[in-house]
Formats: C-alpha cells, sequence, structure tokens
C-alpha cells in the first residue's frame, strides 16, 4: 500500500467516528453505485511556529505534494495554502491556520496555554495529523473561545483530524450537477449550511460547493461532556478554464462561507 493511501485510510477512519454522516452519505453514494473520489481533504491549526501550516503540510510535502496557491481570510482572521500531489487521483490538501496575533490578548493567551501542553516534537510527522486534542480544555474556555472565534473554539474542542473530506462530483455519473447531489443530501435528512446560499461559487469562477453543516457529537471536556459541532461533509464540481484544463485551486469568498459549516448554531 503506498504510504499516502495509509495516511488518508487512518485520517477517514478518525473523521467518520466524529462524523458520522460523512459515513453515512459515502453508503448512500456507494449503493447508488457511484465511486465516491475525494476531491480534497482540510486541515486546521494556529499559526504558532509550533503547529503553524507548515508543520501540518510537513509529512505531505515528504510524501511527494507539492505547495500551491494561498488564501487570506480578512474577517476571519485565517490564512489558508492548499497542496497537491503530481499522481492526480491523490486529493488535494487544504491547510488553513488563525493569525493569533490578530485577536485578543486573553485568546492569545488561552490558546499558548493550550499548546504549551502539548508534547515536543510531534507535529510535522505523519502520527501528528491524527493526535486529535493533545490539550486538556473545560467546556467554558471552549465557549469564550468560540464566541471570540468559532474556528479557535472548534480547534480547541477537536484539536488535529481532517475538518472535512470532500467529494468530487464531476467523478459521479448521478448527478450532473452539484444543486441535484445537494437536493438528494438534504432530501436524505442532512441539513446543509446556507450561508451565502446553498451552492457557493459557480461555473464562472471555476469551482461550485456545498457542504453540510457540522454533526453534533459528545466531546469530553475537563469538566464533562458537552454536545458540540464536529466535522462535515463537502462537495466539490470543477469546470474548465480558458486553457481546457480543470481548475484545481480554491476560492476565497466561497471558503470563506465553507468554514461556518462548524459554526454552533443558535
Ligand atoms: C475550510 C473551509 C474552506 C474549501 O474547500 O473552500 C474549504 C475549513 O472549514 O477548515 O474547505
Ligand atoms: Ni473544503
Amino acid at each position: 500500500m503506498h504510504a499516502l493511501e495509509t495516511v488518508f485510510a487512518a485520517l477517514w477512519d478518525q473523521y467518520a467516528t466524529l462524523t458520522p454522516q460523512a459515513h453515512e452519505i459515502r453508503t448512500l453514494l456507494v449503493d447508488r453505485g457511484e465511486m465516491v473520489v475525494n476531491d480534497h481533504v482540510a486541515f486546521r491549526t494556529f499559526d504558532d511556529p509550533r503547529l503553524g501550516i507548515d508543520r501540518i503540510a510537513k509529512p505531505f510535502l515528504h510524501l511527494g505534494y507539492e505547495a500551491k496557491d494561498t488564501y487570506r481570510f480578512e474577517q476571519k482572521k485565517l490564512f489558508a495554502r492548499y497542496y497537491q500531489h503530481p499522481d492526480p487521483s491523490l486529493p488535494k490538501v487544504f491547510v488553513s491556520e488563525l493569525l493569533l496575533s490578530e485577536f485578543s490578548q486573553e485568546l492569545q493567551d488561552t490558546v499558548r496555554g493550550l499548546i504549551d501542553q502539548m508534547p515536543d516534537g510531534v507535529m510535522g510527522k505523519e502520527e501528528g495529523l491524527t493526535m486529535g486534542r493533545p490539550w486538556s480544555v473545560d467546556s467554558e474556555t471552549y465557549e469564550r473561545l468560540a464566541a471570540e472565534s468559532e474556528y479557535a473554539g472548534w480547534m480547541a474542542a477537536f484539536g488535529f483530524c481532517a475538518n472535512h473530506f470532500t467529494v468530487f462530483v464531476n467523478a459521479l455519473k448521478g448527478f450532473d450537477k452539484i444543486e441535484d447531489l445537494a437536493a438528494f443530501i438534504e432530501e436524505n435528512g442532512y441539513p446543509m449550511n446556507r450561508s451565502g446560499g446553498l451552492i457557493k461559487g459557480s461555473e464562472e469562477v471555476a469551482l461550485a460547493q456545498c457542504s453540510t453543516l457540522a454533526s453534533q457529537v459528545p466531546v469530553a471536556f475537563s469538566d464533562g461532556e458537552k454536545t458540540v459541532p464536529s466535522c462535515y461533509y463537502e462537495f466539490a464540481q470543477r469546470f474548465e478554464r480558458e486553457d481546457g484544463t480543470l481548475y484545481q485551486g480554491f476560492v476565497a469568498a466561497s471558503a470563506d462561507k465553507i468554514f461556518e459549516s462548524t459554526d454552533r448554531q443558535r
């Protein structure tokens, strides 16, 4: 087995446990005779040098991935980069990081306190990608972080895992348009993220995307269990550009809304 297949299999196992709906939706598609191909897998982190984007990307670069375009999200105070492998059958890897220095001193101190609990040297290795939450945190701290940044709250609760896998819609035989797939998923009882509209992007920007709302799962905080949004499933349809090749990048305005799939629903 290719080393990368092992990495993605471990990531999927962890993700499917955290995100029961992803396994269920995948099964719905497979039962219709579809081959489910992953467009990309996404990771989140903080921009602290001990675990920033470069650390998350390191095992992927080591296994042949190449760094591609970067994206900036002003309001959410995030930076992201995607990585691609020369073998087009492998999913792209999208990594974002929260820009800590742009937040309140309180958030920065809280997050640095969490990171200080981490064992040294695991981030940057394959095992780091599925490490889960390497710190102890109470539910009040989670809520306080999430009130300032939903992303910070999510990171505090879940740590390191695949934030989402993404179905490559072009590879599905039974759905010509992403709108049809979105309707199918919703009809089967999975609420979708409607921030910025059900379908984000379009043929004009060569990428159309939609995603479910994250599963609600019990998380063991240091002061007890609490049910919070975990991970979501995404769907992406890519279009040809003028040069006849399929667009491989991302669209910042769409991604900005996709991030909200893990927001706490109030
Ligand atoms: C990433 C959101 C952006 C995309 O495909 O544009 C994204 C996240 O929620 O961590 O996945
Ligand atoms: Ni994505």
